[in-house]
Order: C-alpha cells, then sequence, then structure tokens
C-alpha cells in the first residue's frame, strides 16, 4: 500500500475509534452478567414498585437522565451534591425541579447489599429510567447497554450551559443536540418524552399572559388552550402549580405529545419550536403514529444513554459507594 492510502486508513480507524468512545462502545450488554447477576432485576422491582405508588415518578426518572447525559455524559455527575466551594450541576437553576434522587440512593442500597463496590450510579440512572417508562407496557421499552463508571466532577456551570432552556428557538436546540452527537430525528423523537410528565408555570407563562411585554399570547399557541392554561396558572405564576406538558395525557407514554404539538397545542416555547423547521415538522407529523415515534425514540434514547460515558476505572471514573457523593 502507498504511504498515502495507509495514512487514509489510520484516521479512518482512528475516527472509528475515536466515535467509538463517545458513543459508549465499551459498553456491553449485560455487562454485569457475572458480578451482578440480578441487578437488572432489583432495578426494574424497585422501580416498578415506586412507579406503581405514584405514577409521576417516571417522568423525573426519564428526566434525570436527559439531564445526568446532557452534562458531562451519562457519569452520574448529576447526582453529586454540592460542597463548600462547589456548586454541582444539581444547583444550576435547570435543575431545581428535577427530582427522583432517593429512588436512586434506594437502589443503590440494595445494589450495595447484593453485590458491593460493582454497580455505578450512572448505569442505575440509565436503567432506572428505561425501567420507569416500560411499567406501563410490562417490558422493557428499550435496550441499555451497562458498563458505565461514574465522573468526579460535576459544576453547575455546565449545565446551565449545556441544558436546553424552555425558550430556546429551533436553531439553538439542533445545535445543542449536535453538540451531543444527536441529529434532528434524535431531537425530535426525544422531546417526545414530554408525553409525561409536567411543568411549572413559570416556565411557559410567558406564552400565555405576556409574550411580546404587551399583555398578549404567543401567537403560535392555540387560543382556546391558551386560555385553559390562564385559568390553570394565575399572573405572576404561582411557582407551585403545575401543568401537564401533553395536554390530558400525563401519565400515558403515548404519542399524543405529537398530535397536541401539531394543533399548537403544547406547552412549552422549545415544543413548538419544532414546528418552525419544515423538515422537523414533517418529522412531527410522521411521530403522530405510536410505532414510529416509539421505534425511533428507543434508538434515539440508547444513543442518549451512551453520550460520553467513562468506561474505565481511573482519573476520570469509579464506582462510587455513595451516589451523591465523589469517594474518598
Ligand atoms: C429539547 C429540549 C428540551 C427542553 C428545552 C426541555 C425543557 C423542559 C422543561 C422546562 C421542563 C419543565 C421543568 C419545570 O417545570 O421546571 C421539562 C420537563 C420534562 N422533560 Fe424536558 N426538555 C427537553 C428535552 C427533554 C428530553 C430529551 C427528555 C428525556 C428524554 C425530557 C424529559 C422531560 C420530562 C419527562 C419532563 C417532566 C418532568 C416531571 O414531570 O417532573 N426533556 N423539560
Ligand atoms: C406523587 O408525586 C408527586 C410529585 O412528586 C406529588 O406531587 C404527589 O403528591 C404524589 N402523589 C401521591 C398520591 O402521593
Ligand atoms: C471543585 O471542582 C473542581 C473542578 O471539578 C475541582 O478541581 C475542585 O477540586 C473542586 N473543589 C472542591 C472543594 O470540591
Ligand atoms: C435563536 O436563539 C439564539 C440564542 O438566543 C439567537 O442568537 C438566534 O438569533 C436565534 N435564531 C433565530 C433564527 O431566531
Ligand atoms: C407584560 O410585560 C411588560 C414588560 O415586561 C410589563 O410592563 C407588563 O406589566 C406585563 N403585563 C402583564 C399583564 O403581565
Ligand atoms: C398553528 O399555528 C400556525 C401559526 O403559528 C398556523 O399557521 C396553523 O394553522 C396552526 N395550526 C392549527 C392546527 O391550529
Ligand atoms: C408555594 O408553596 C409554599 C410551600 O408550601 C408556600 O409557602 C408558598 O406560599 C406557596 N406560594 C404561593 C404563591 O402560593
Ligand atoms: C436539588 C438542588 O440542589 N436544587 C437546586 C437547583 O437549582 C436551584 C436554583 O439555583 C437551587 O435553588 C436548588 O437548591
Amino acid at each position: 500500500m502507498r504511504p498515502r492510502t495507509v495514512s487514509v486508513l489510520v484516521s479512518l480507524l482512528l475516527f472509528i475509534a475515536s466515535s467509538n468512545v463517545c458513543n459508549g462502545g465499551k459498553l456491553k450488554k449485560d455487562f454485569y452478567g457475572k458480578d451482578c447477576p440480578r441487578l437488572e432485576e432489583t432495578v426494574r422491582q424497585i422501580t416498578w414498585e415506586k412507579v406503581g405508588e405514584n405514577r409521576s415518578v417516571a417522568a423525573k426518572l426519564l428526566r434525570l437522565h436527559f439531564h445526568d447525559c446532557f452534562v458531562r455524559g451519562c457519569d452520574a455527575s448529576l447526582l453529586l451534591d454540592s460542597v463548600e466551594g462547589n456548586s454541582t450541576e444539581k444547583k444550576a437553576i435547570p435543575n431545581g425541579s428535577v427530582s427522583g434522587y432517593e429512588i436512586i440512593d434506594e437502589i443503590k442500597a440494595k445494589l450495595e447489599e447484593e453485590c458491593p463496590n460493582t454497580v455505578s450510579c450512572a448505569d442505575i440512572v440509565a436503567l432506572a429510567a428505561r425501567d420507569a417508562v416500560s411499567y406501563q407496557f410490562g417490558r422493557s421499552m428499550w435496550q441499555v447497554f451497562t458498563g458505565r463508571k461514574d465522573g468526579k466532577v460535576s459544576l453547575a456551570t455546565e449545565a446551565a450551559r449545556d441544558l436546553p432552556s424552555a425558550f430556546a428557538n429551533y436553531t439553538t436546540l439542533k445545535q445543542q443536540f449536535a453538540n451531543k452527537g444527536l441529529n434532528v430525528f434524535d431531537l425530535l423523537a426525544l422531546s417526545g418524552a414530554h408525553t409525561i410528565g409536567v411543568a411549572r408555570c413559570g416556565v411557559f407563562a410567558r406564552r400565555v399572559f405576556n409574550f411580546t411585554g404587551k399583555g398578549d399570547k404567543d401567537p403560535a399557541l392555540d387560543s382556546s388552550y391558551a386560555k385553559v392554561l390562564k385559568t390553570k396558572c394565575s399572573n405572576p405564576p404561582n411557582p407551585n402549580i403545575t401543568v401537564e406538558l401533553d395536554r390530558n395525557s400525563e401519565f400515558r407514554f403515548d404519542s399524543h405529545y405529537f398530535v397536541a404539538l401539531n394543533r399548537n397545542q403544547s406547552l412549552l416555547a422549545s415544543d413548538a419550536a419544532l414546528l418552525t423547521d419544515r423538515n422537523a415538522a414533517r418529522i412531527a407529523r410522521d411521530f403522530e403514529n405510536f410505532f414510529v415515534f416509539m421505534s425511533q425514540f428507543s434508538r434515539s434514547i440508547k444513543k442518549m444513554s451512551e453520550i460520553g460515558v467513562i468506561t474505565r476505572v481511573g482519573d476520570k471514573g469509579e464506582i462510587r459507594k455513595n451516589c451523591r457523593k465523589v469517594n474518598a
């Protein structure tokens, strides 16, 4: 082979190797098969119990997974409590309404009994999100490869930078997803996570009460739906009131989010922004079909769950003993 061909081949191989690192190439199906054979059963059992007691838990665990993965990769950095002098991701404004930490702690505690120092918090977060959504279906809705290690760094500033805002326009959303290796299909499918759960009035009130500062509503928001929202939230918005992200379908993981979106009845400006691009709007119409949506969602969330994973114990990664603290 000529040197030039060789160098092209080498750079191609390096490219493949590096993209594997970014995309969780070293994660495995059933990574803990030998060291913690009952892991997946334990996570599912506790998660299903919690979701069975309170269906709103599913949305909490799904969002927790997203917020973990978008900042420094899926490394459980979101779970670290702030320490003196250091604000961790949890303290960043977009994380103010994230919850479910106690459930991860409970799963971790149980696993520390079953197989001490073995299972990472990052893997627990990914599995619990899958199981939380799957409860409704009685079977696993997507595959989660395991072998993530827990990170040692968590910075509020990075969460503020990397997590998309409820006011983001299409260009920004597309760019923020691209920064994490996710394309437009992923953006649309993953936004479909808003088929479950709630948002506080404060994050969408402007669309309803005062879009341009003249006491008007967002023209992209359906008028009759805006009226409904007005009666639910007071102005100024009461921080204690929440509204379902997917109208009348808060607990059902289905494709109704896209049906509502296409009727201008989505809650967040960032949801509505998806209709401002022709290609994205076409995908949003296709996703009204549950099977089309769900098959893309399964692929996209598997991709999301492999963003920037750490797969080796060392400078960067460890198996945390307590999900809230870096090991001493
Ligand atoms: C596309 C960019 C996204 C933006 C701008 C966004 C923004 C938001 C906002 C503002 C809320 C309400 C939070 C509050 O009340 O303070 C929310 C809730 C939620 N988000 Fe997203 N999100 C996005 C993508 C995602 C993704 C990719 C997922 C998961 C795969 C997700 C899952 C959820 C869930 C399940 C809830 C409901 C949480 C609950 O009920 O407590 N979101 N999101
Ligand atoms: C379920 O959880 C939500 C959110 O954490 C809470 O507001 C609600 O009161 C809980 N419902 C019940 C029946 O405990
Ligand atoms: C704060 O975070 C930085 C960056 O991760 C780290 O180098 C430093 O040791 C942390 N300080 C404390 C007190 O944890
Ligand atoms: C989208 O938002 C960004 C950041 O706020 C802004 O710089 C940009 O001009 C906006 N793009 C469009 C097309 O409105
Ligand atoms: C709307 O916003 C403007 C400018 O921020 C403010 O002066 C006005 O009082 C607001 N109106 C209402 C109804 O909230
Ligand atoms: C949604 O709003 C857009 C304008 O933003 C309008 O052109 C369209 O007809 C509306 N669609 C429905 C179903 O109301
Ligand atoms: C919100 O809830 C908190 C705690 O229950 C309460 O102290 C506060 O007055 C409530 N705020 C409003 C505007 O109702
Ligand atoms: C759990 C947690 O640390 N929440 C914080 C999220 O961010 C808000 C706003 O900065 C803080 O007030 C919360 O304490």
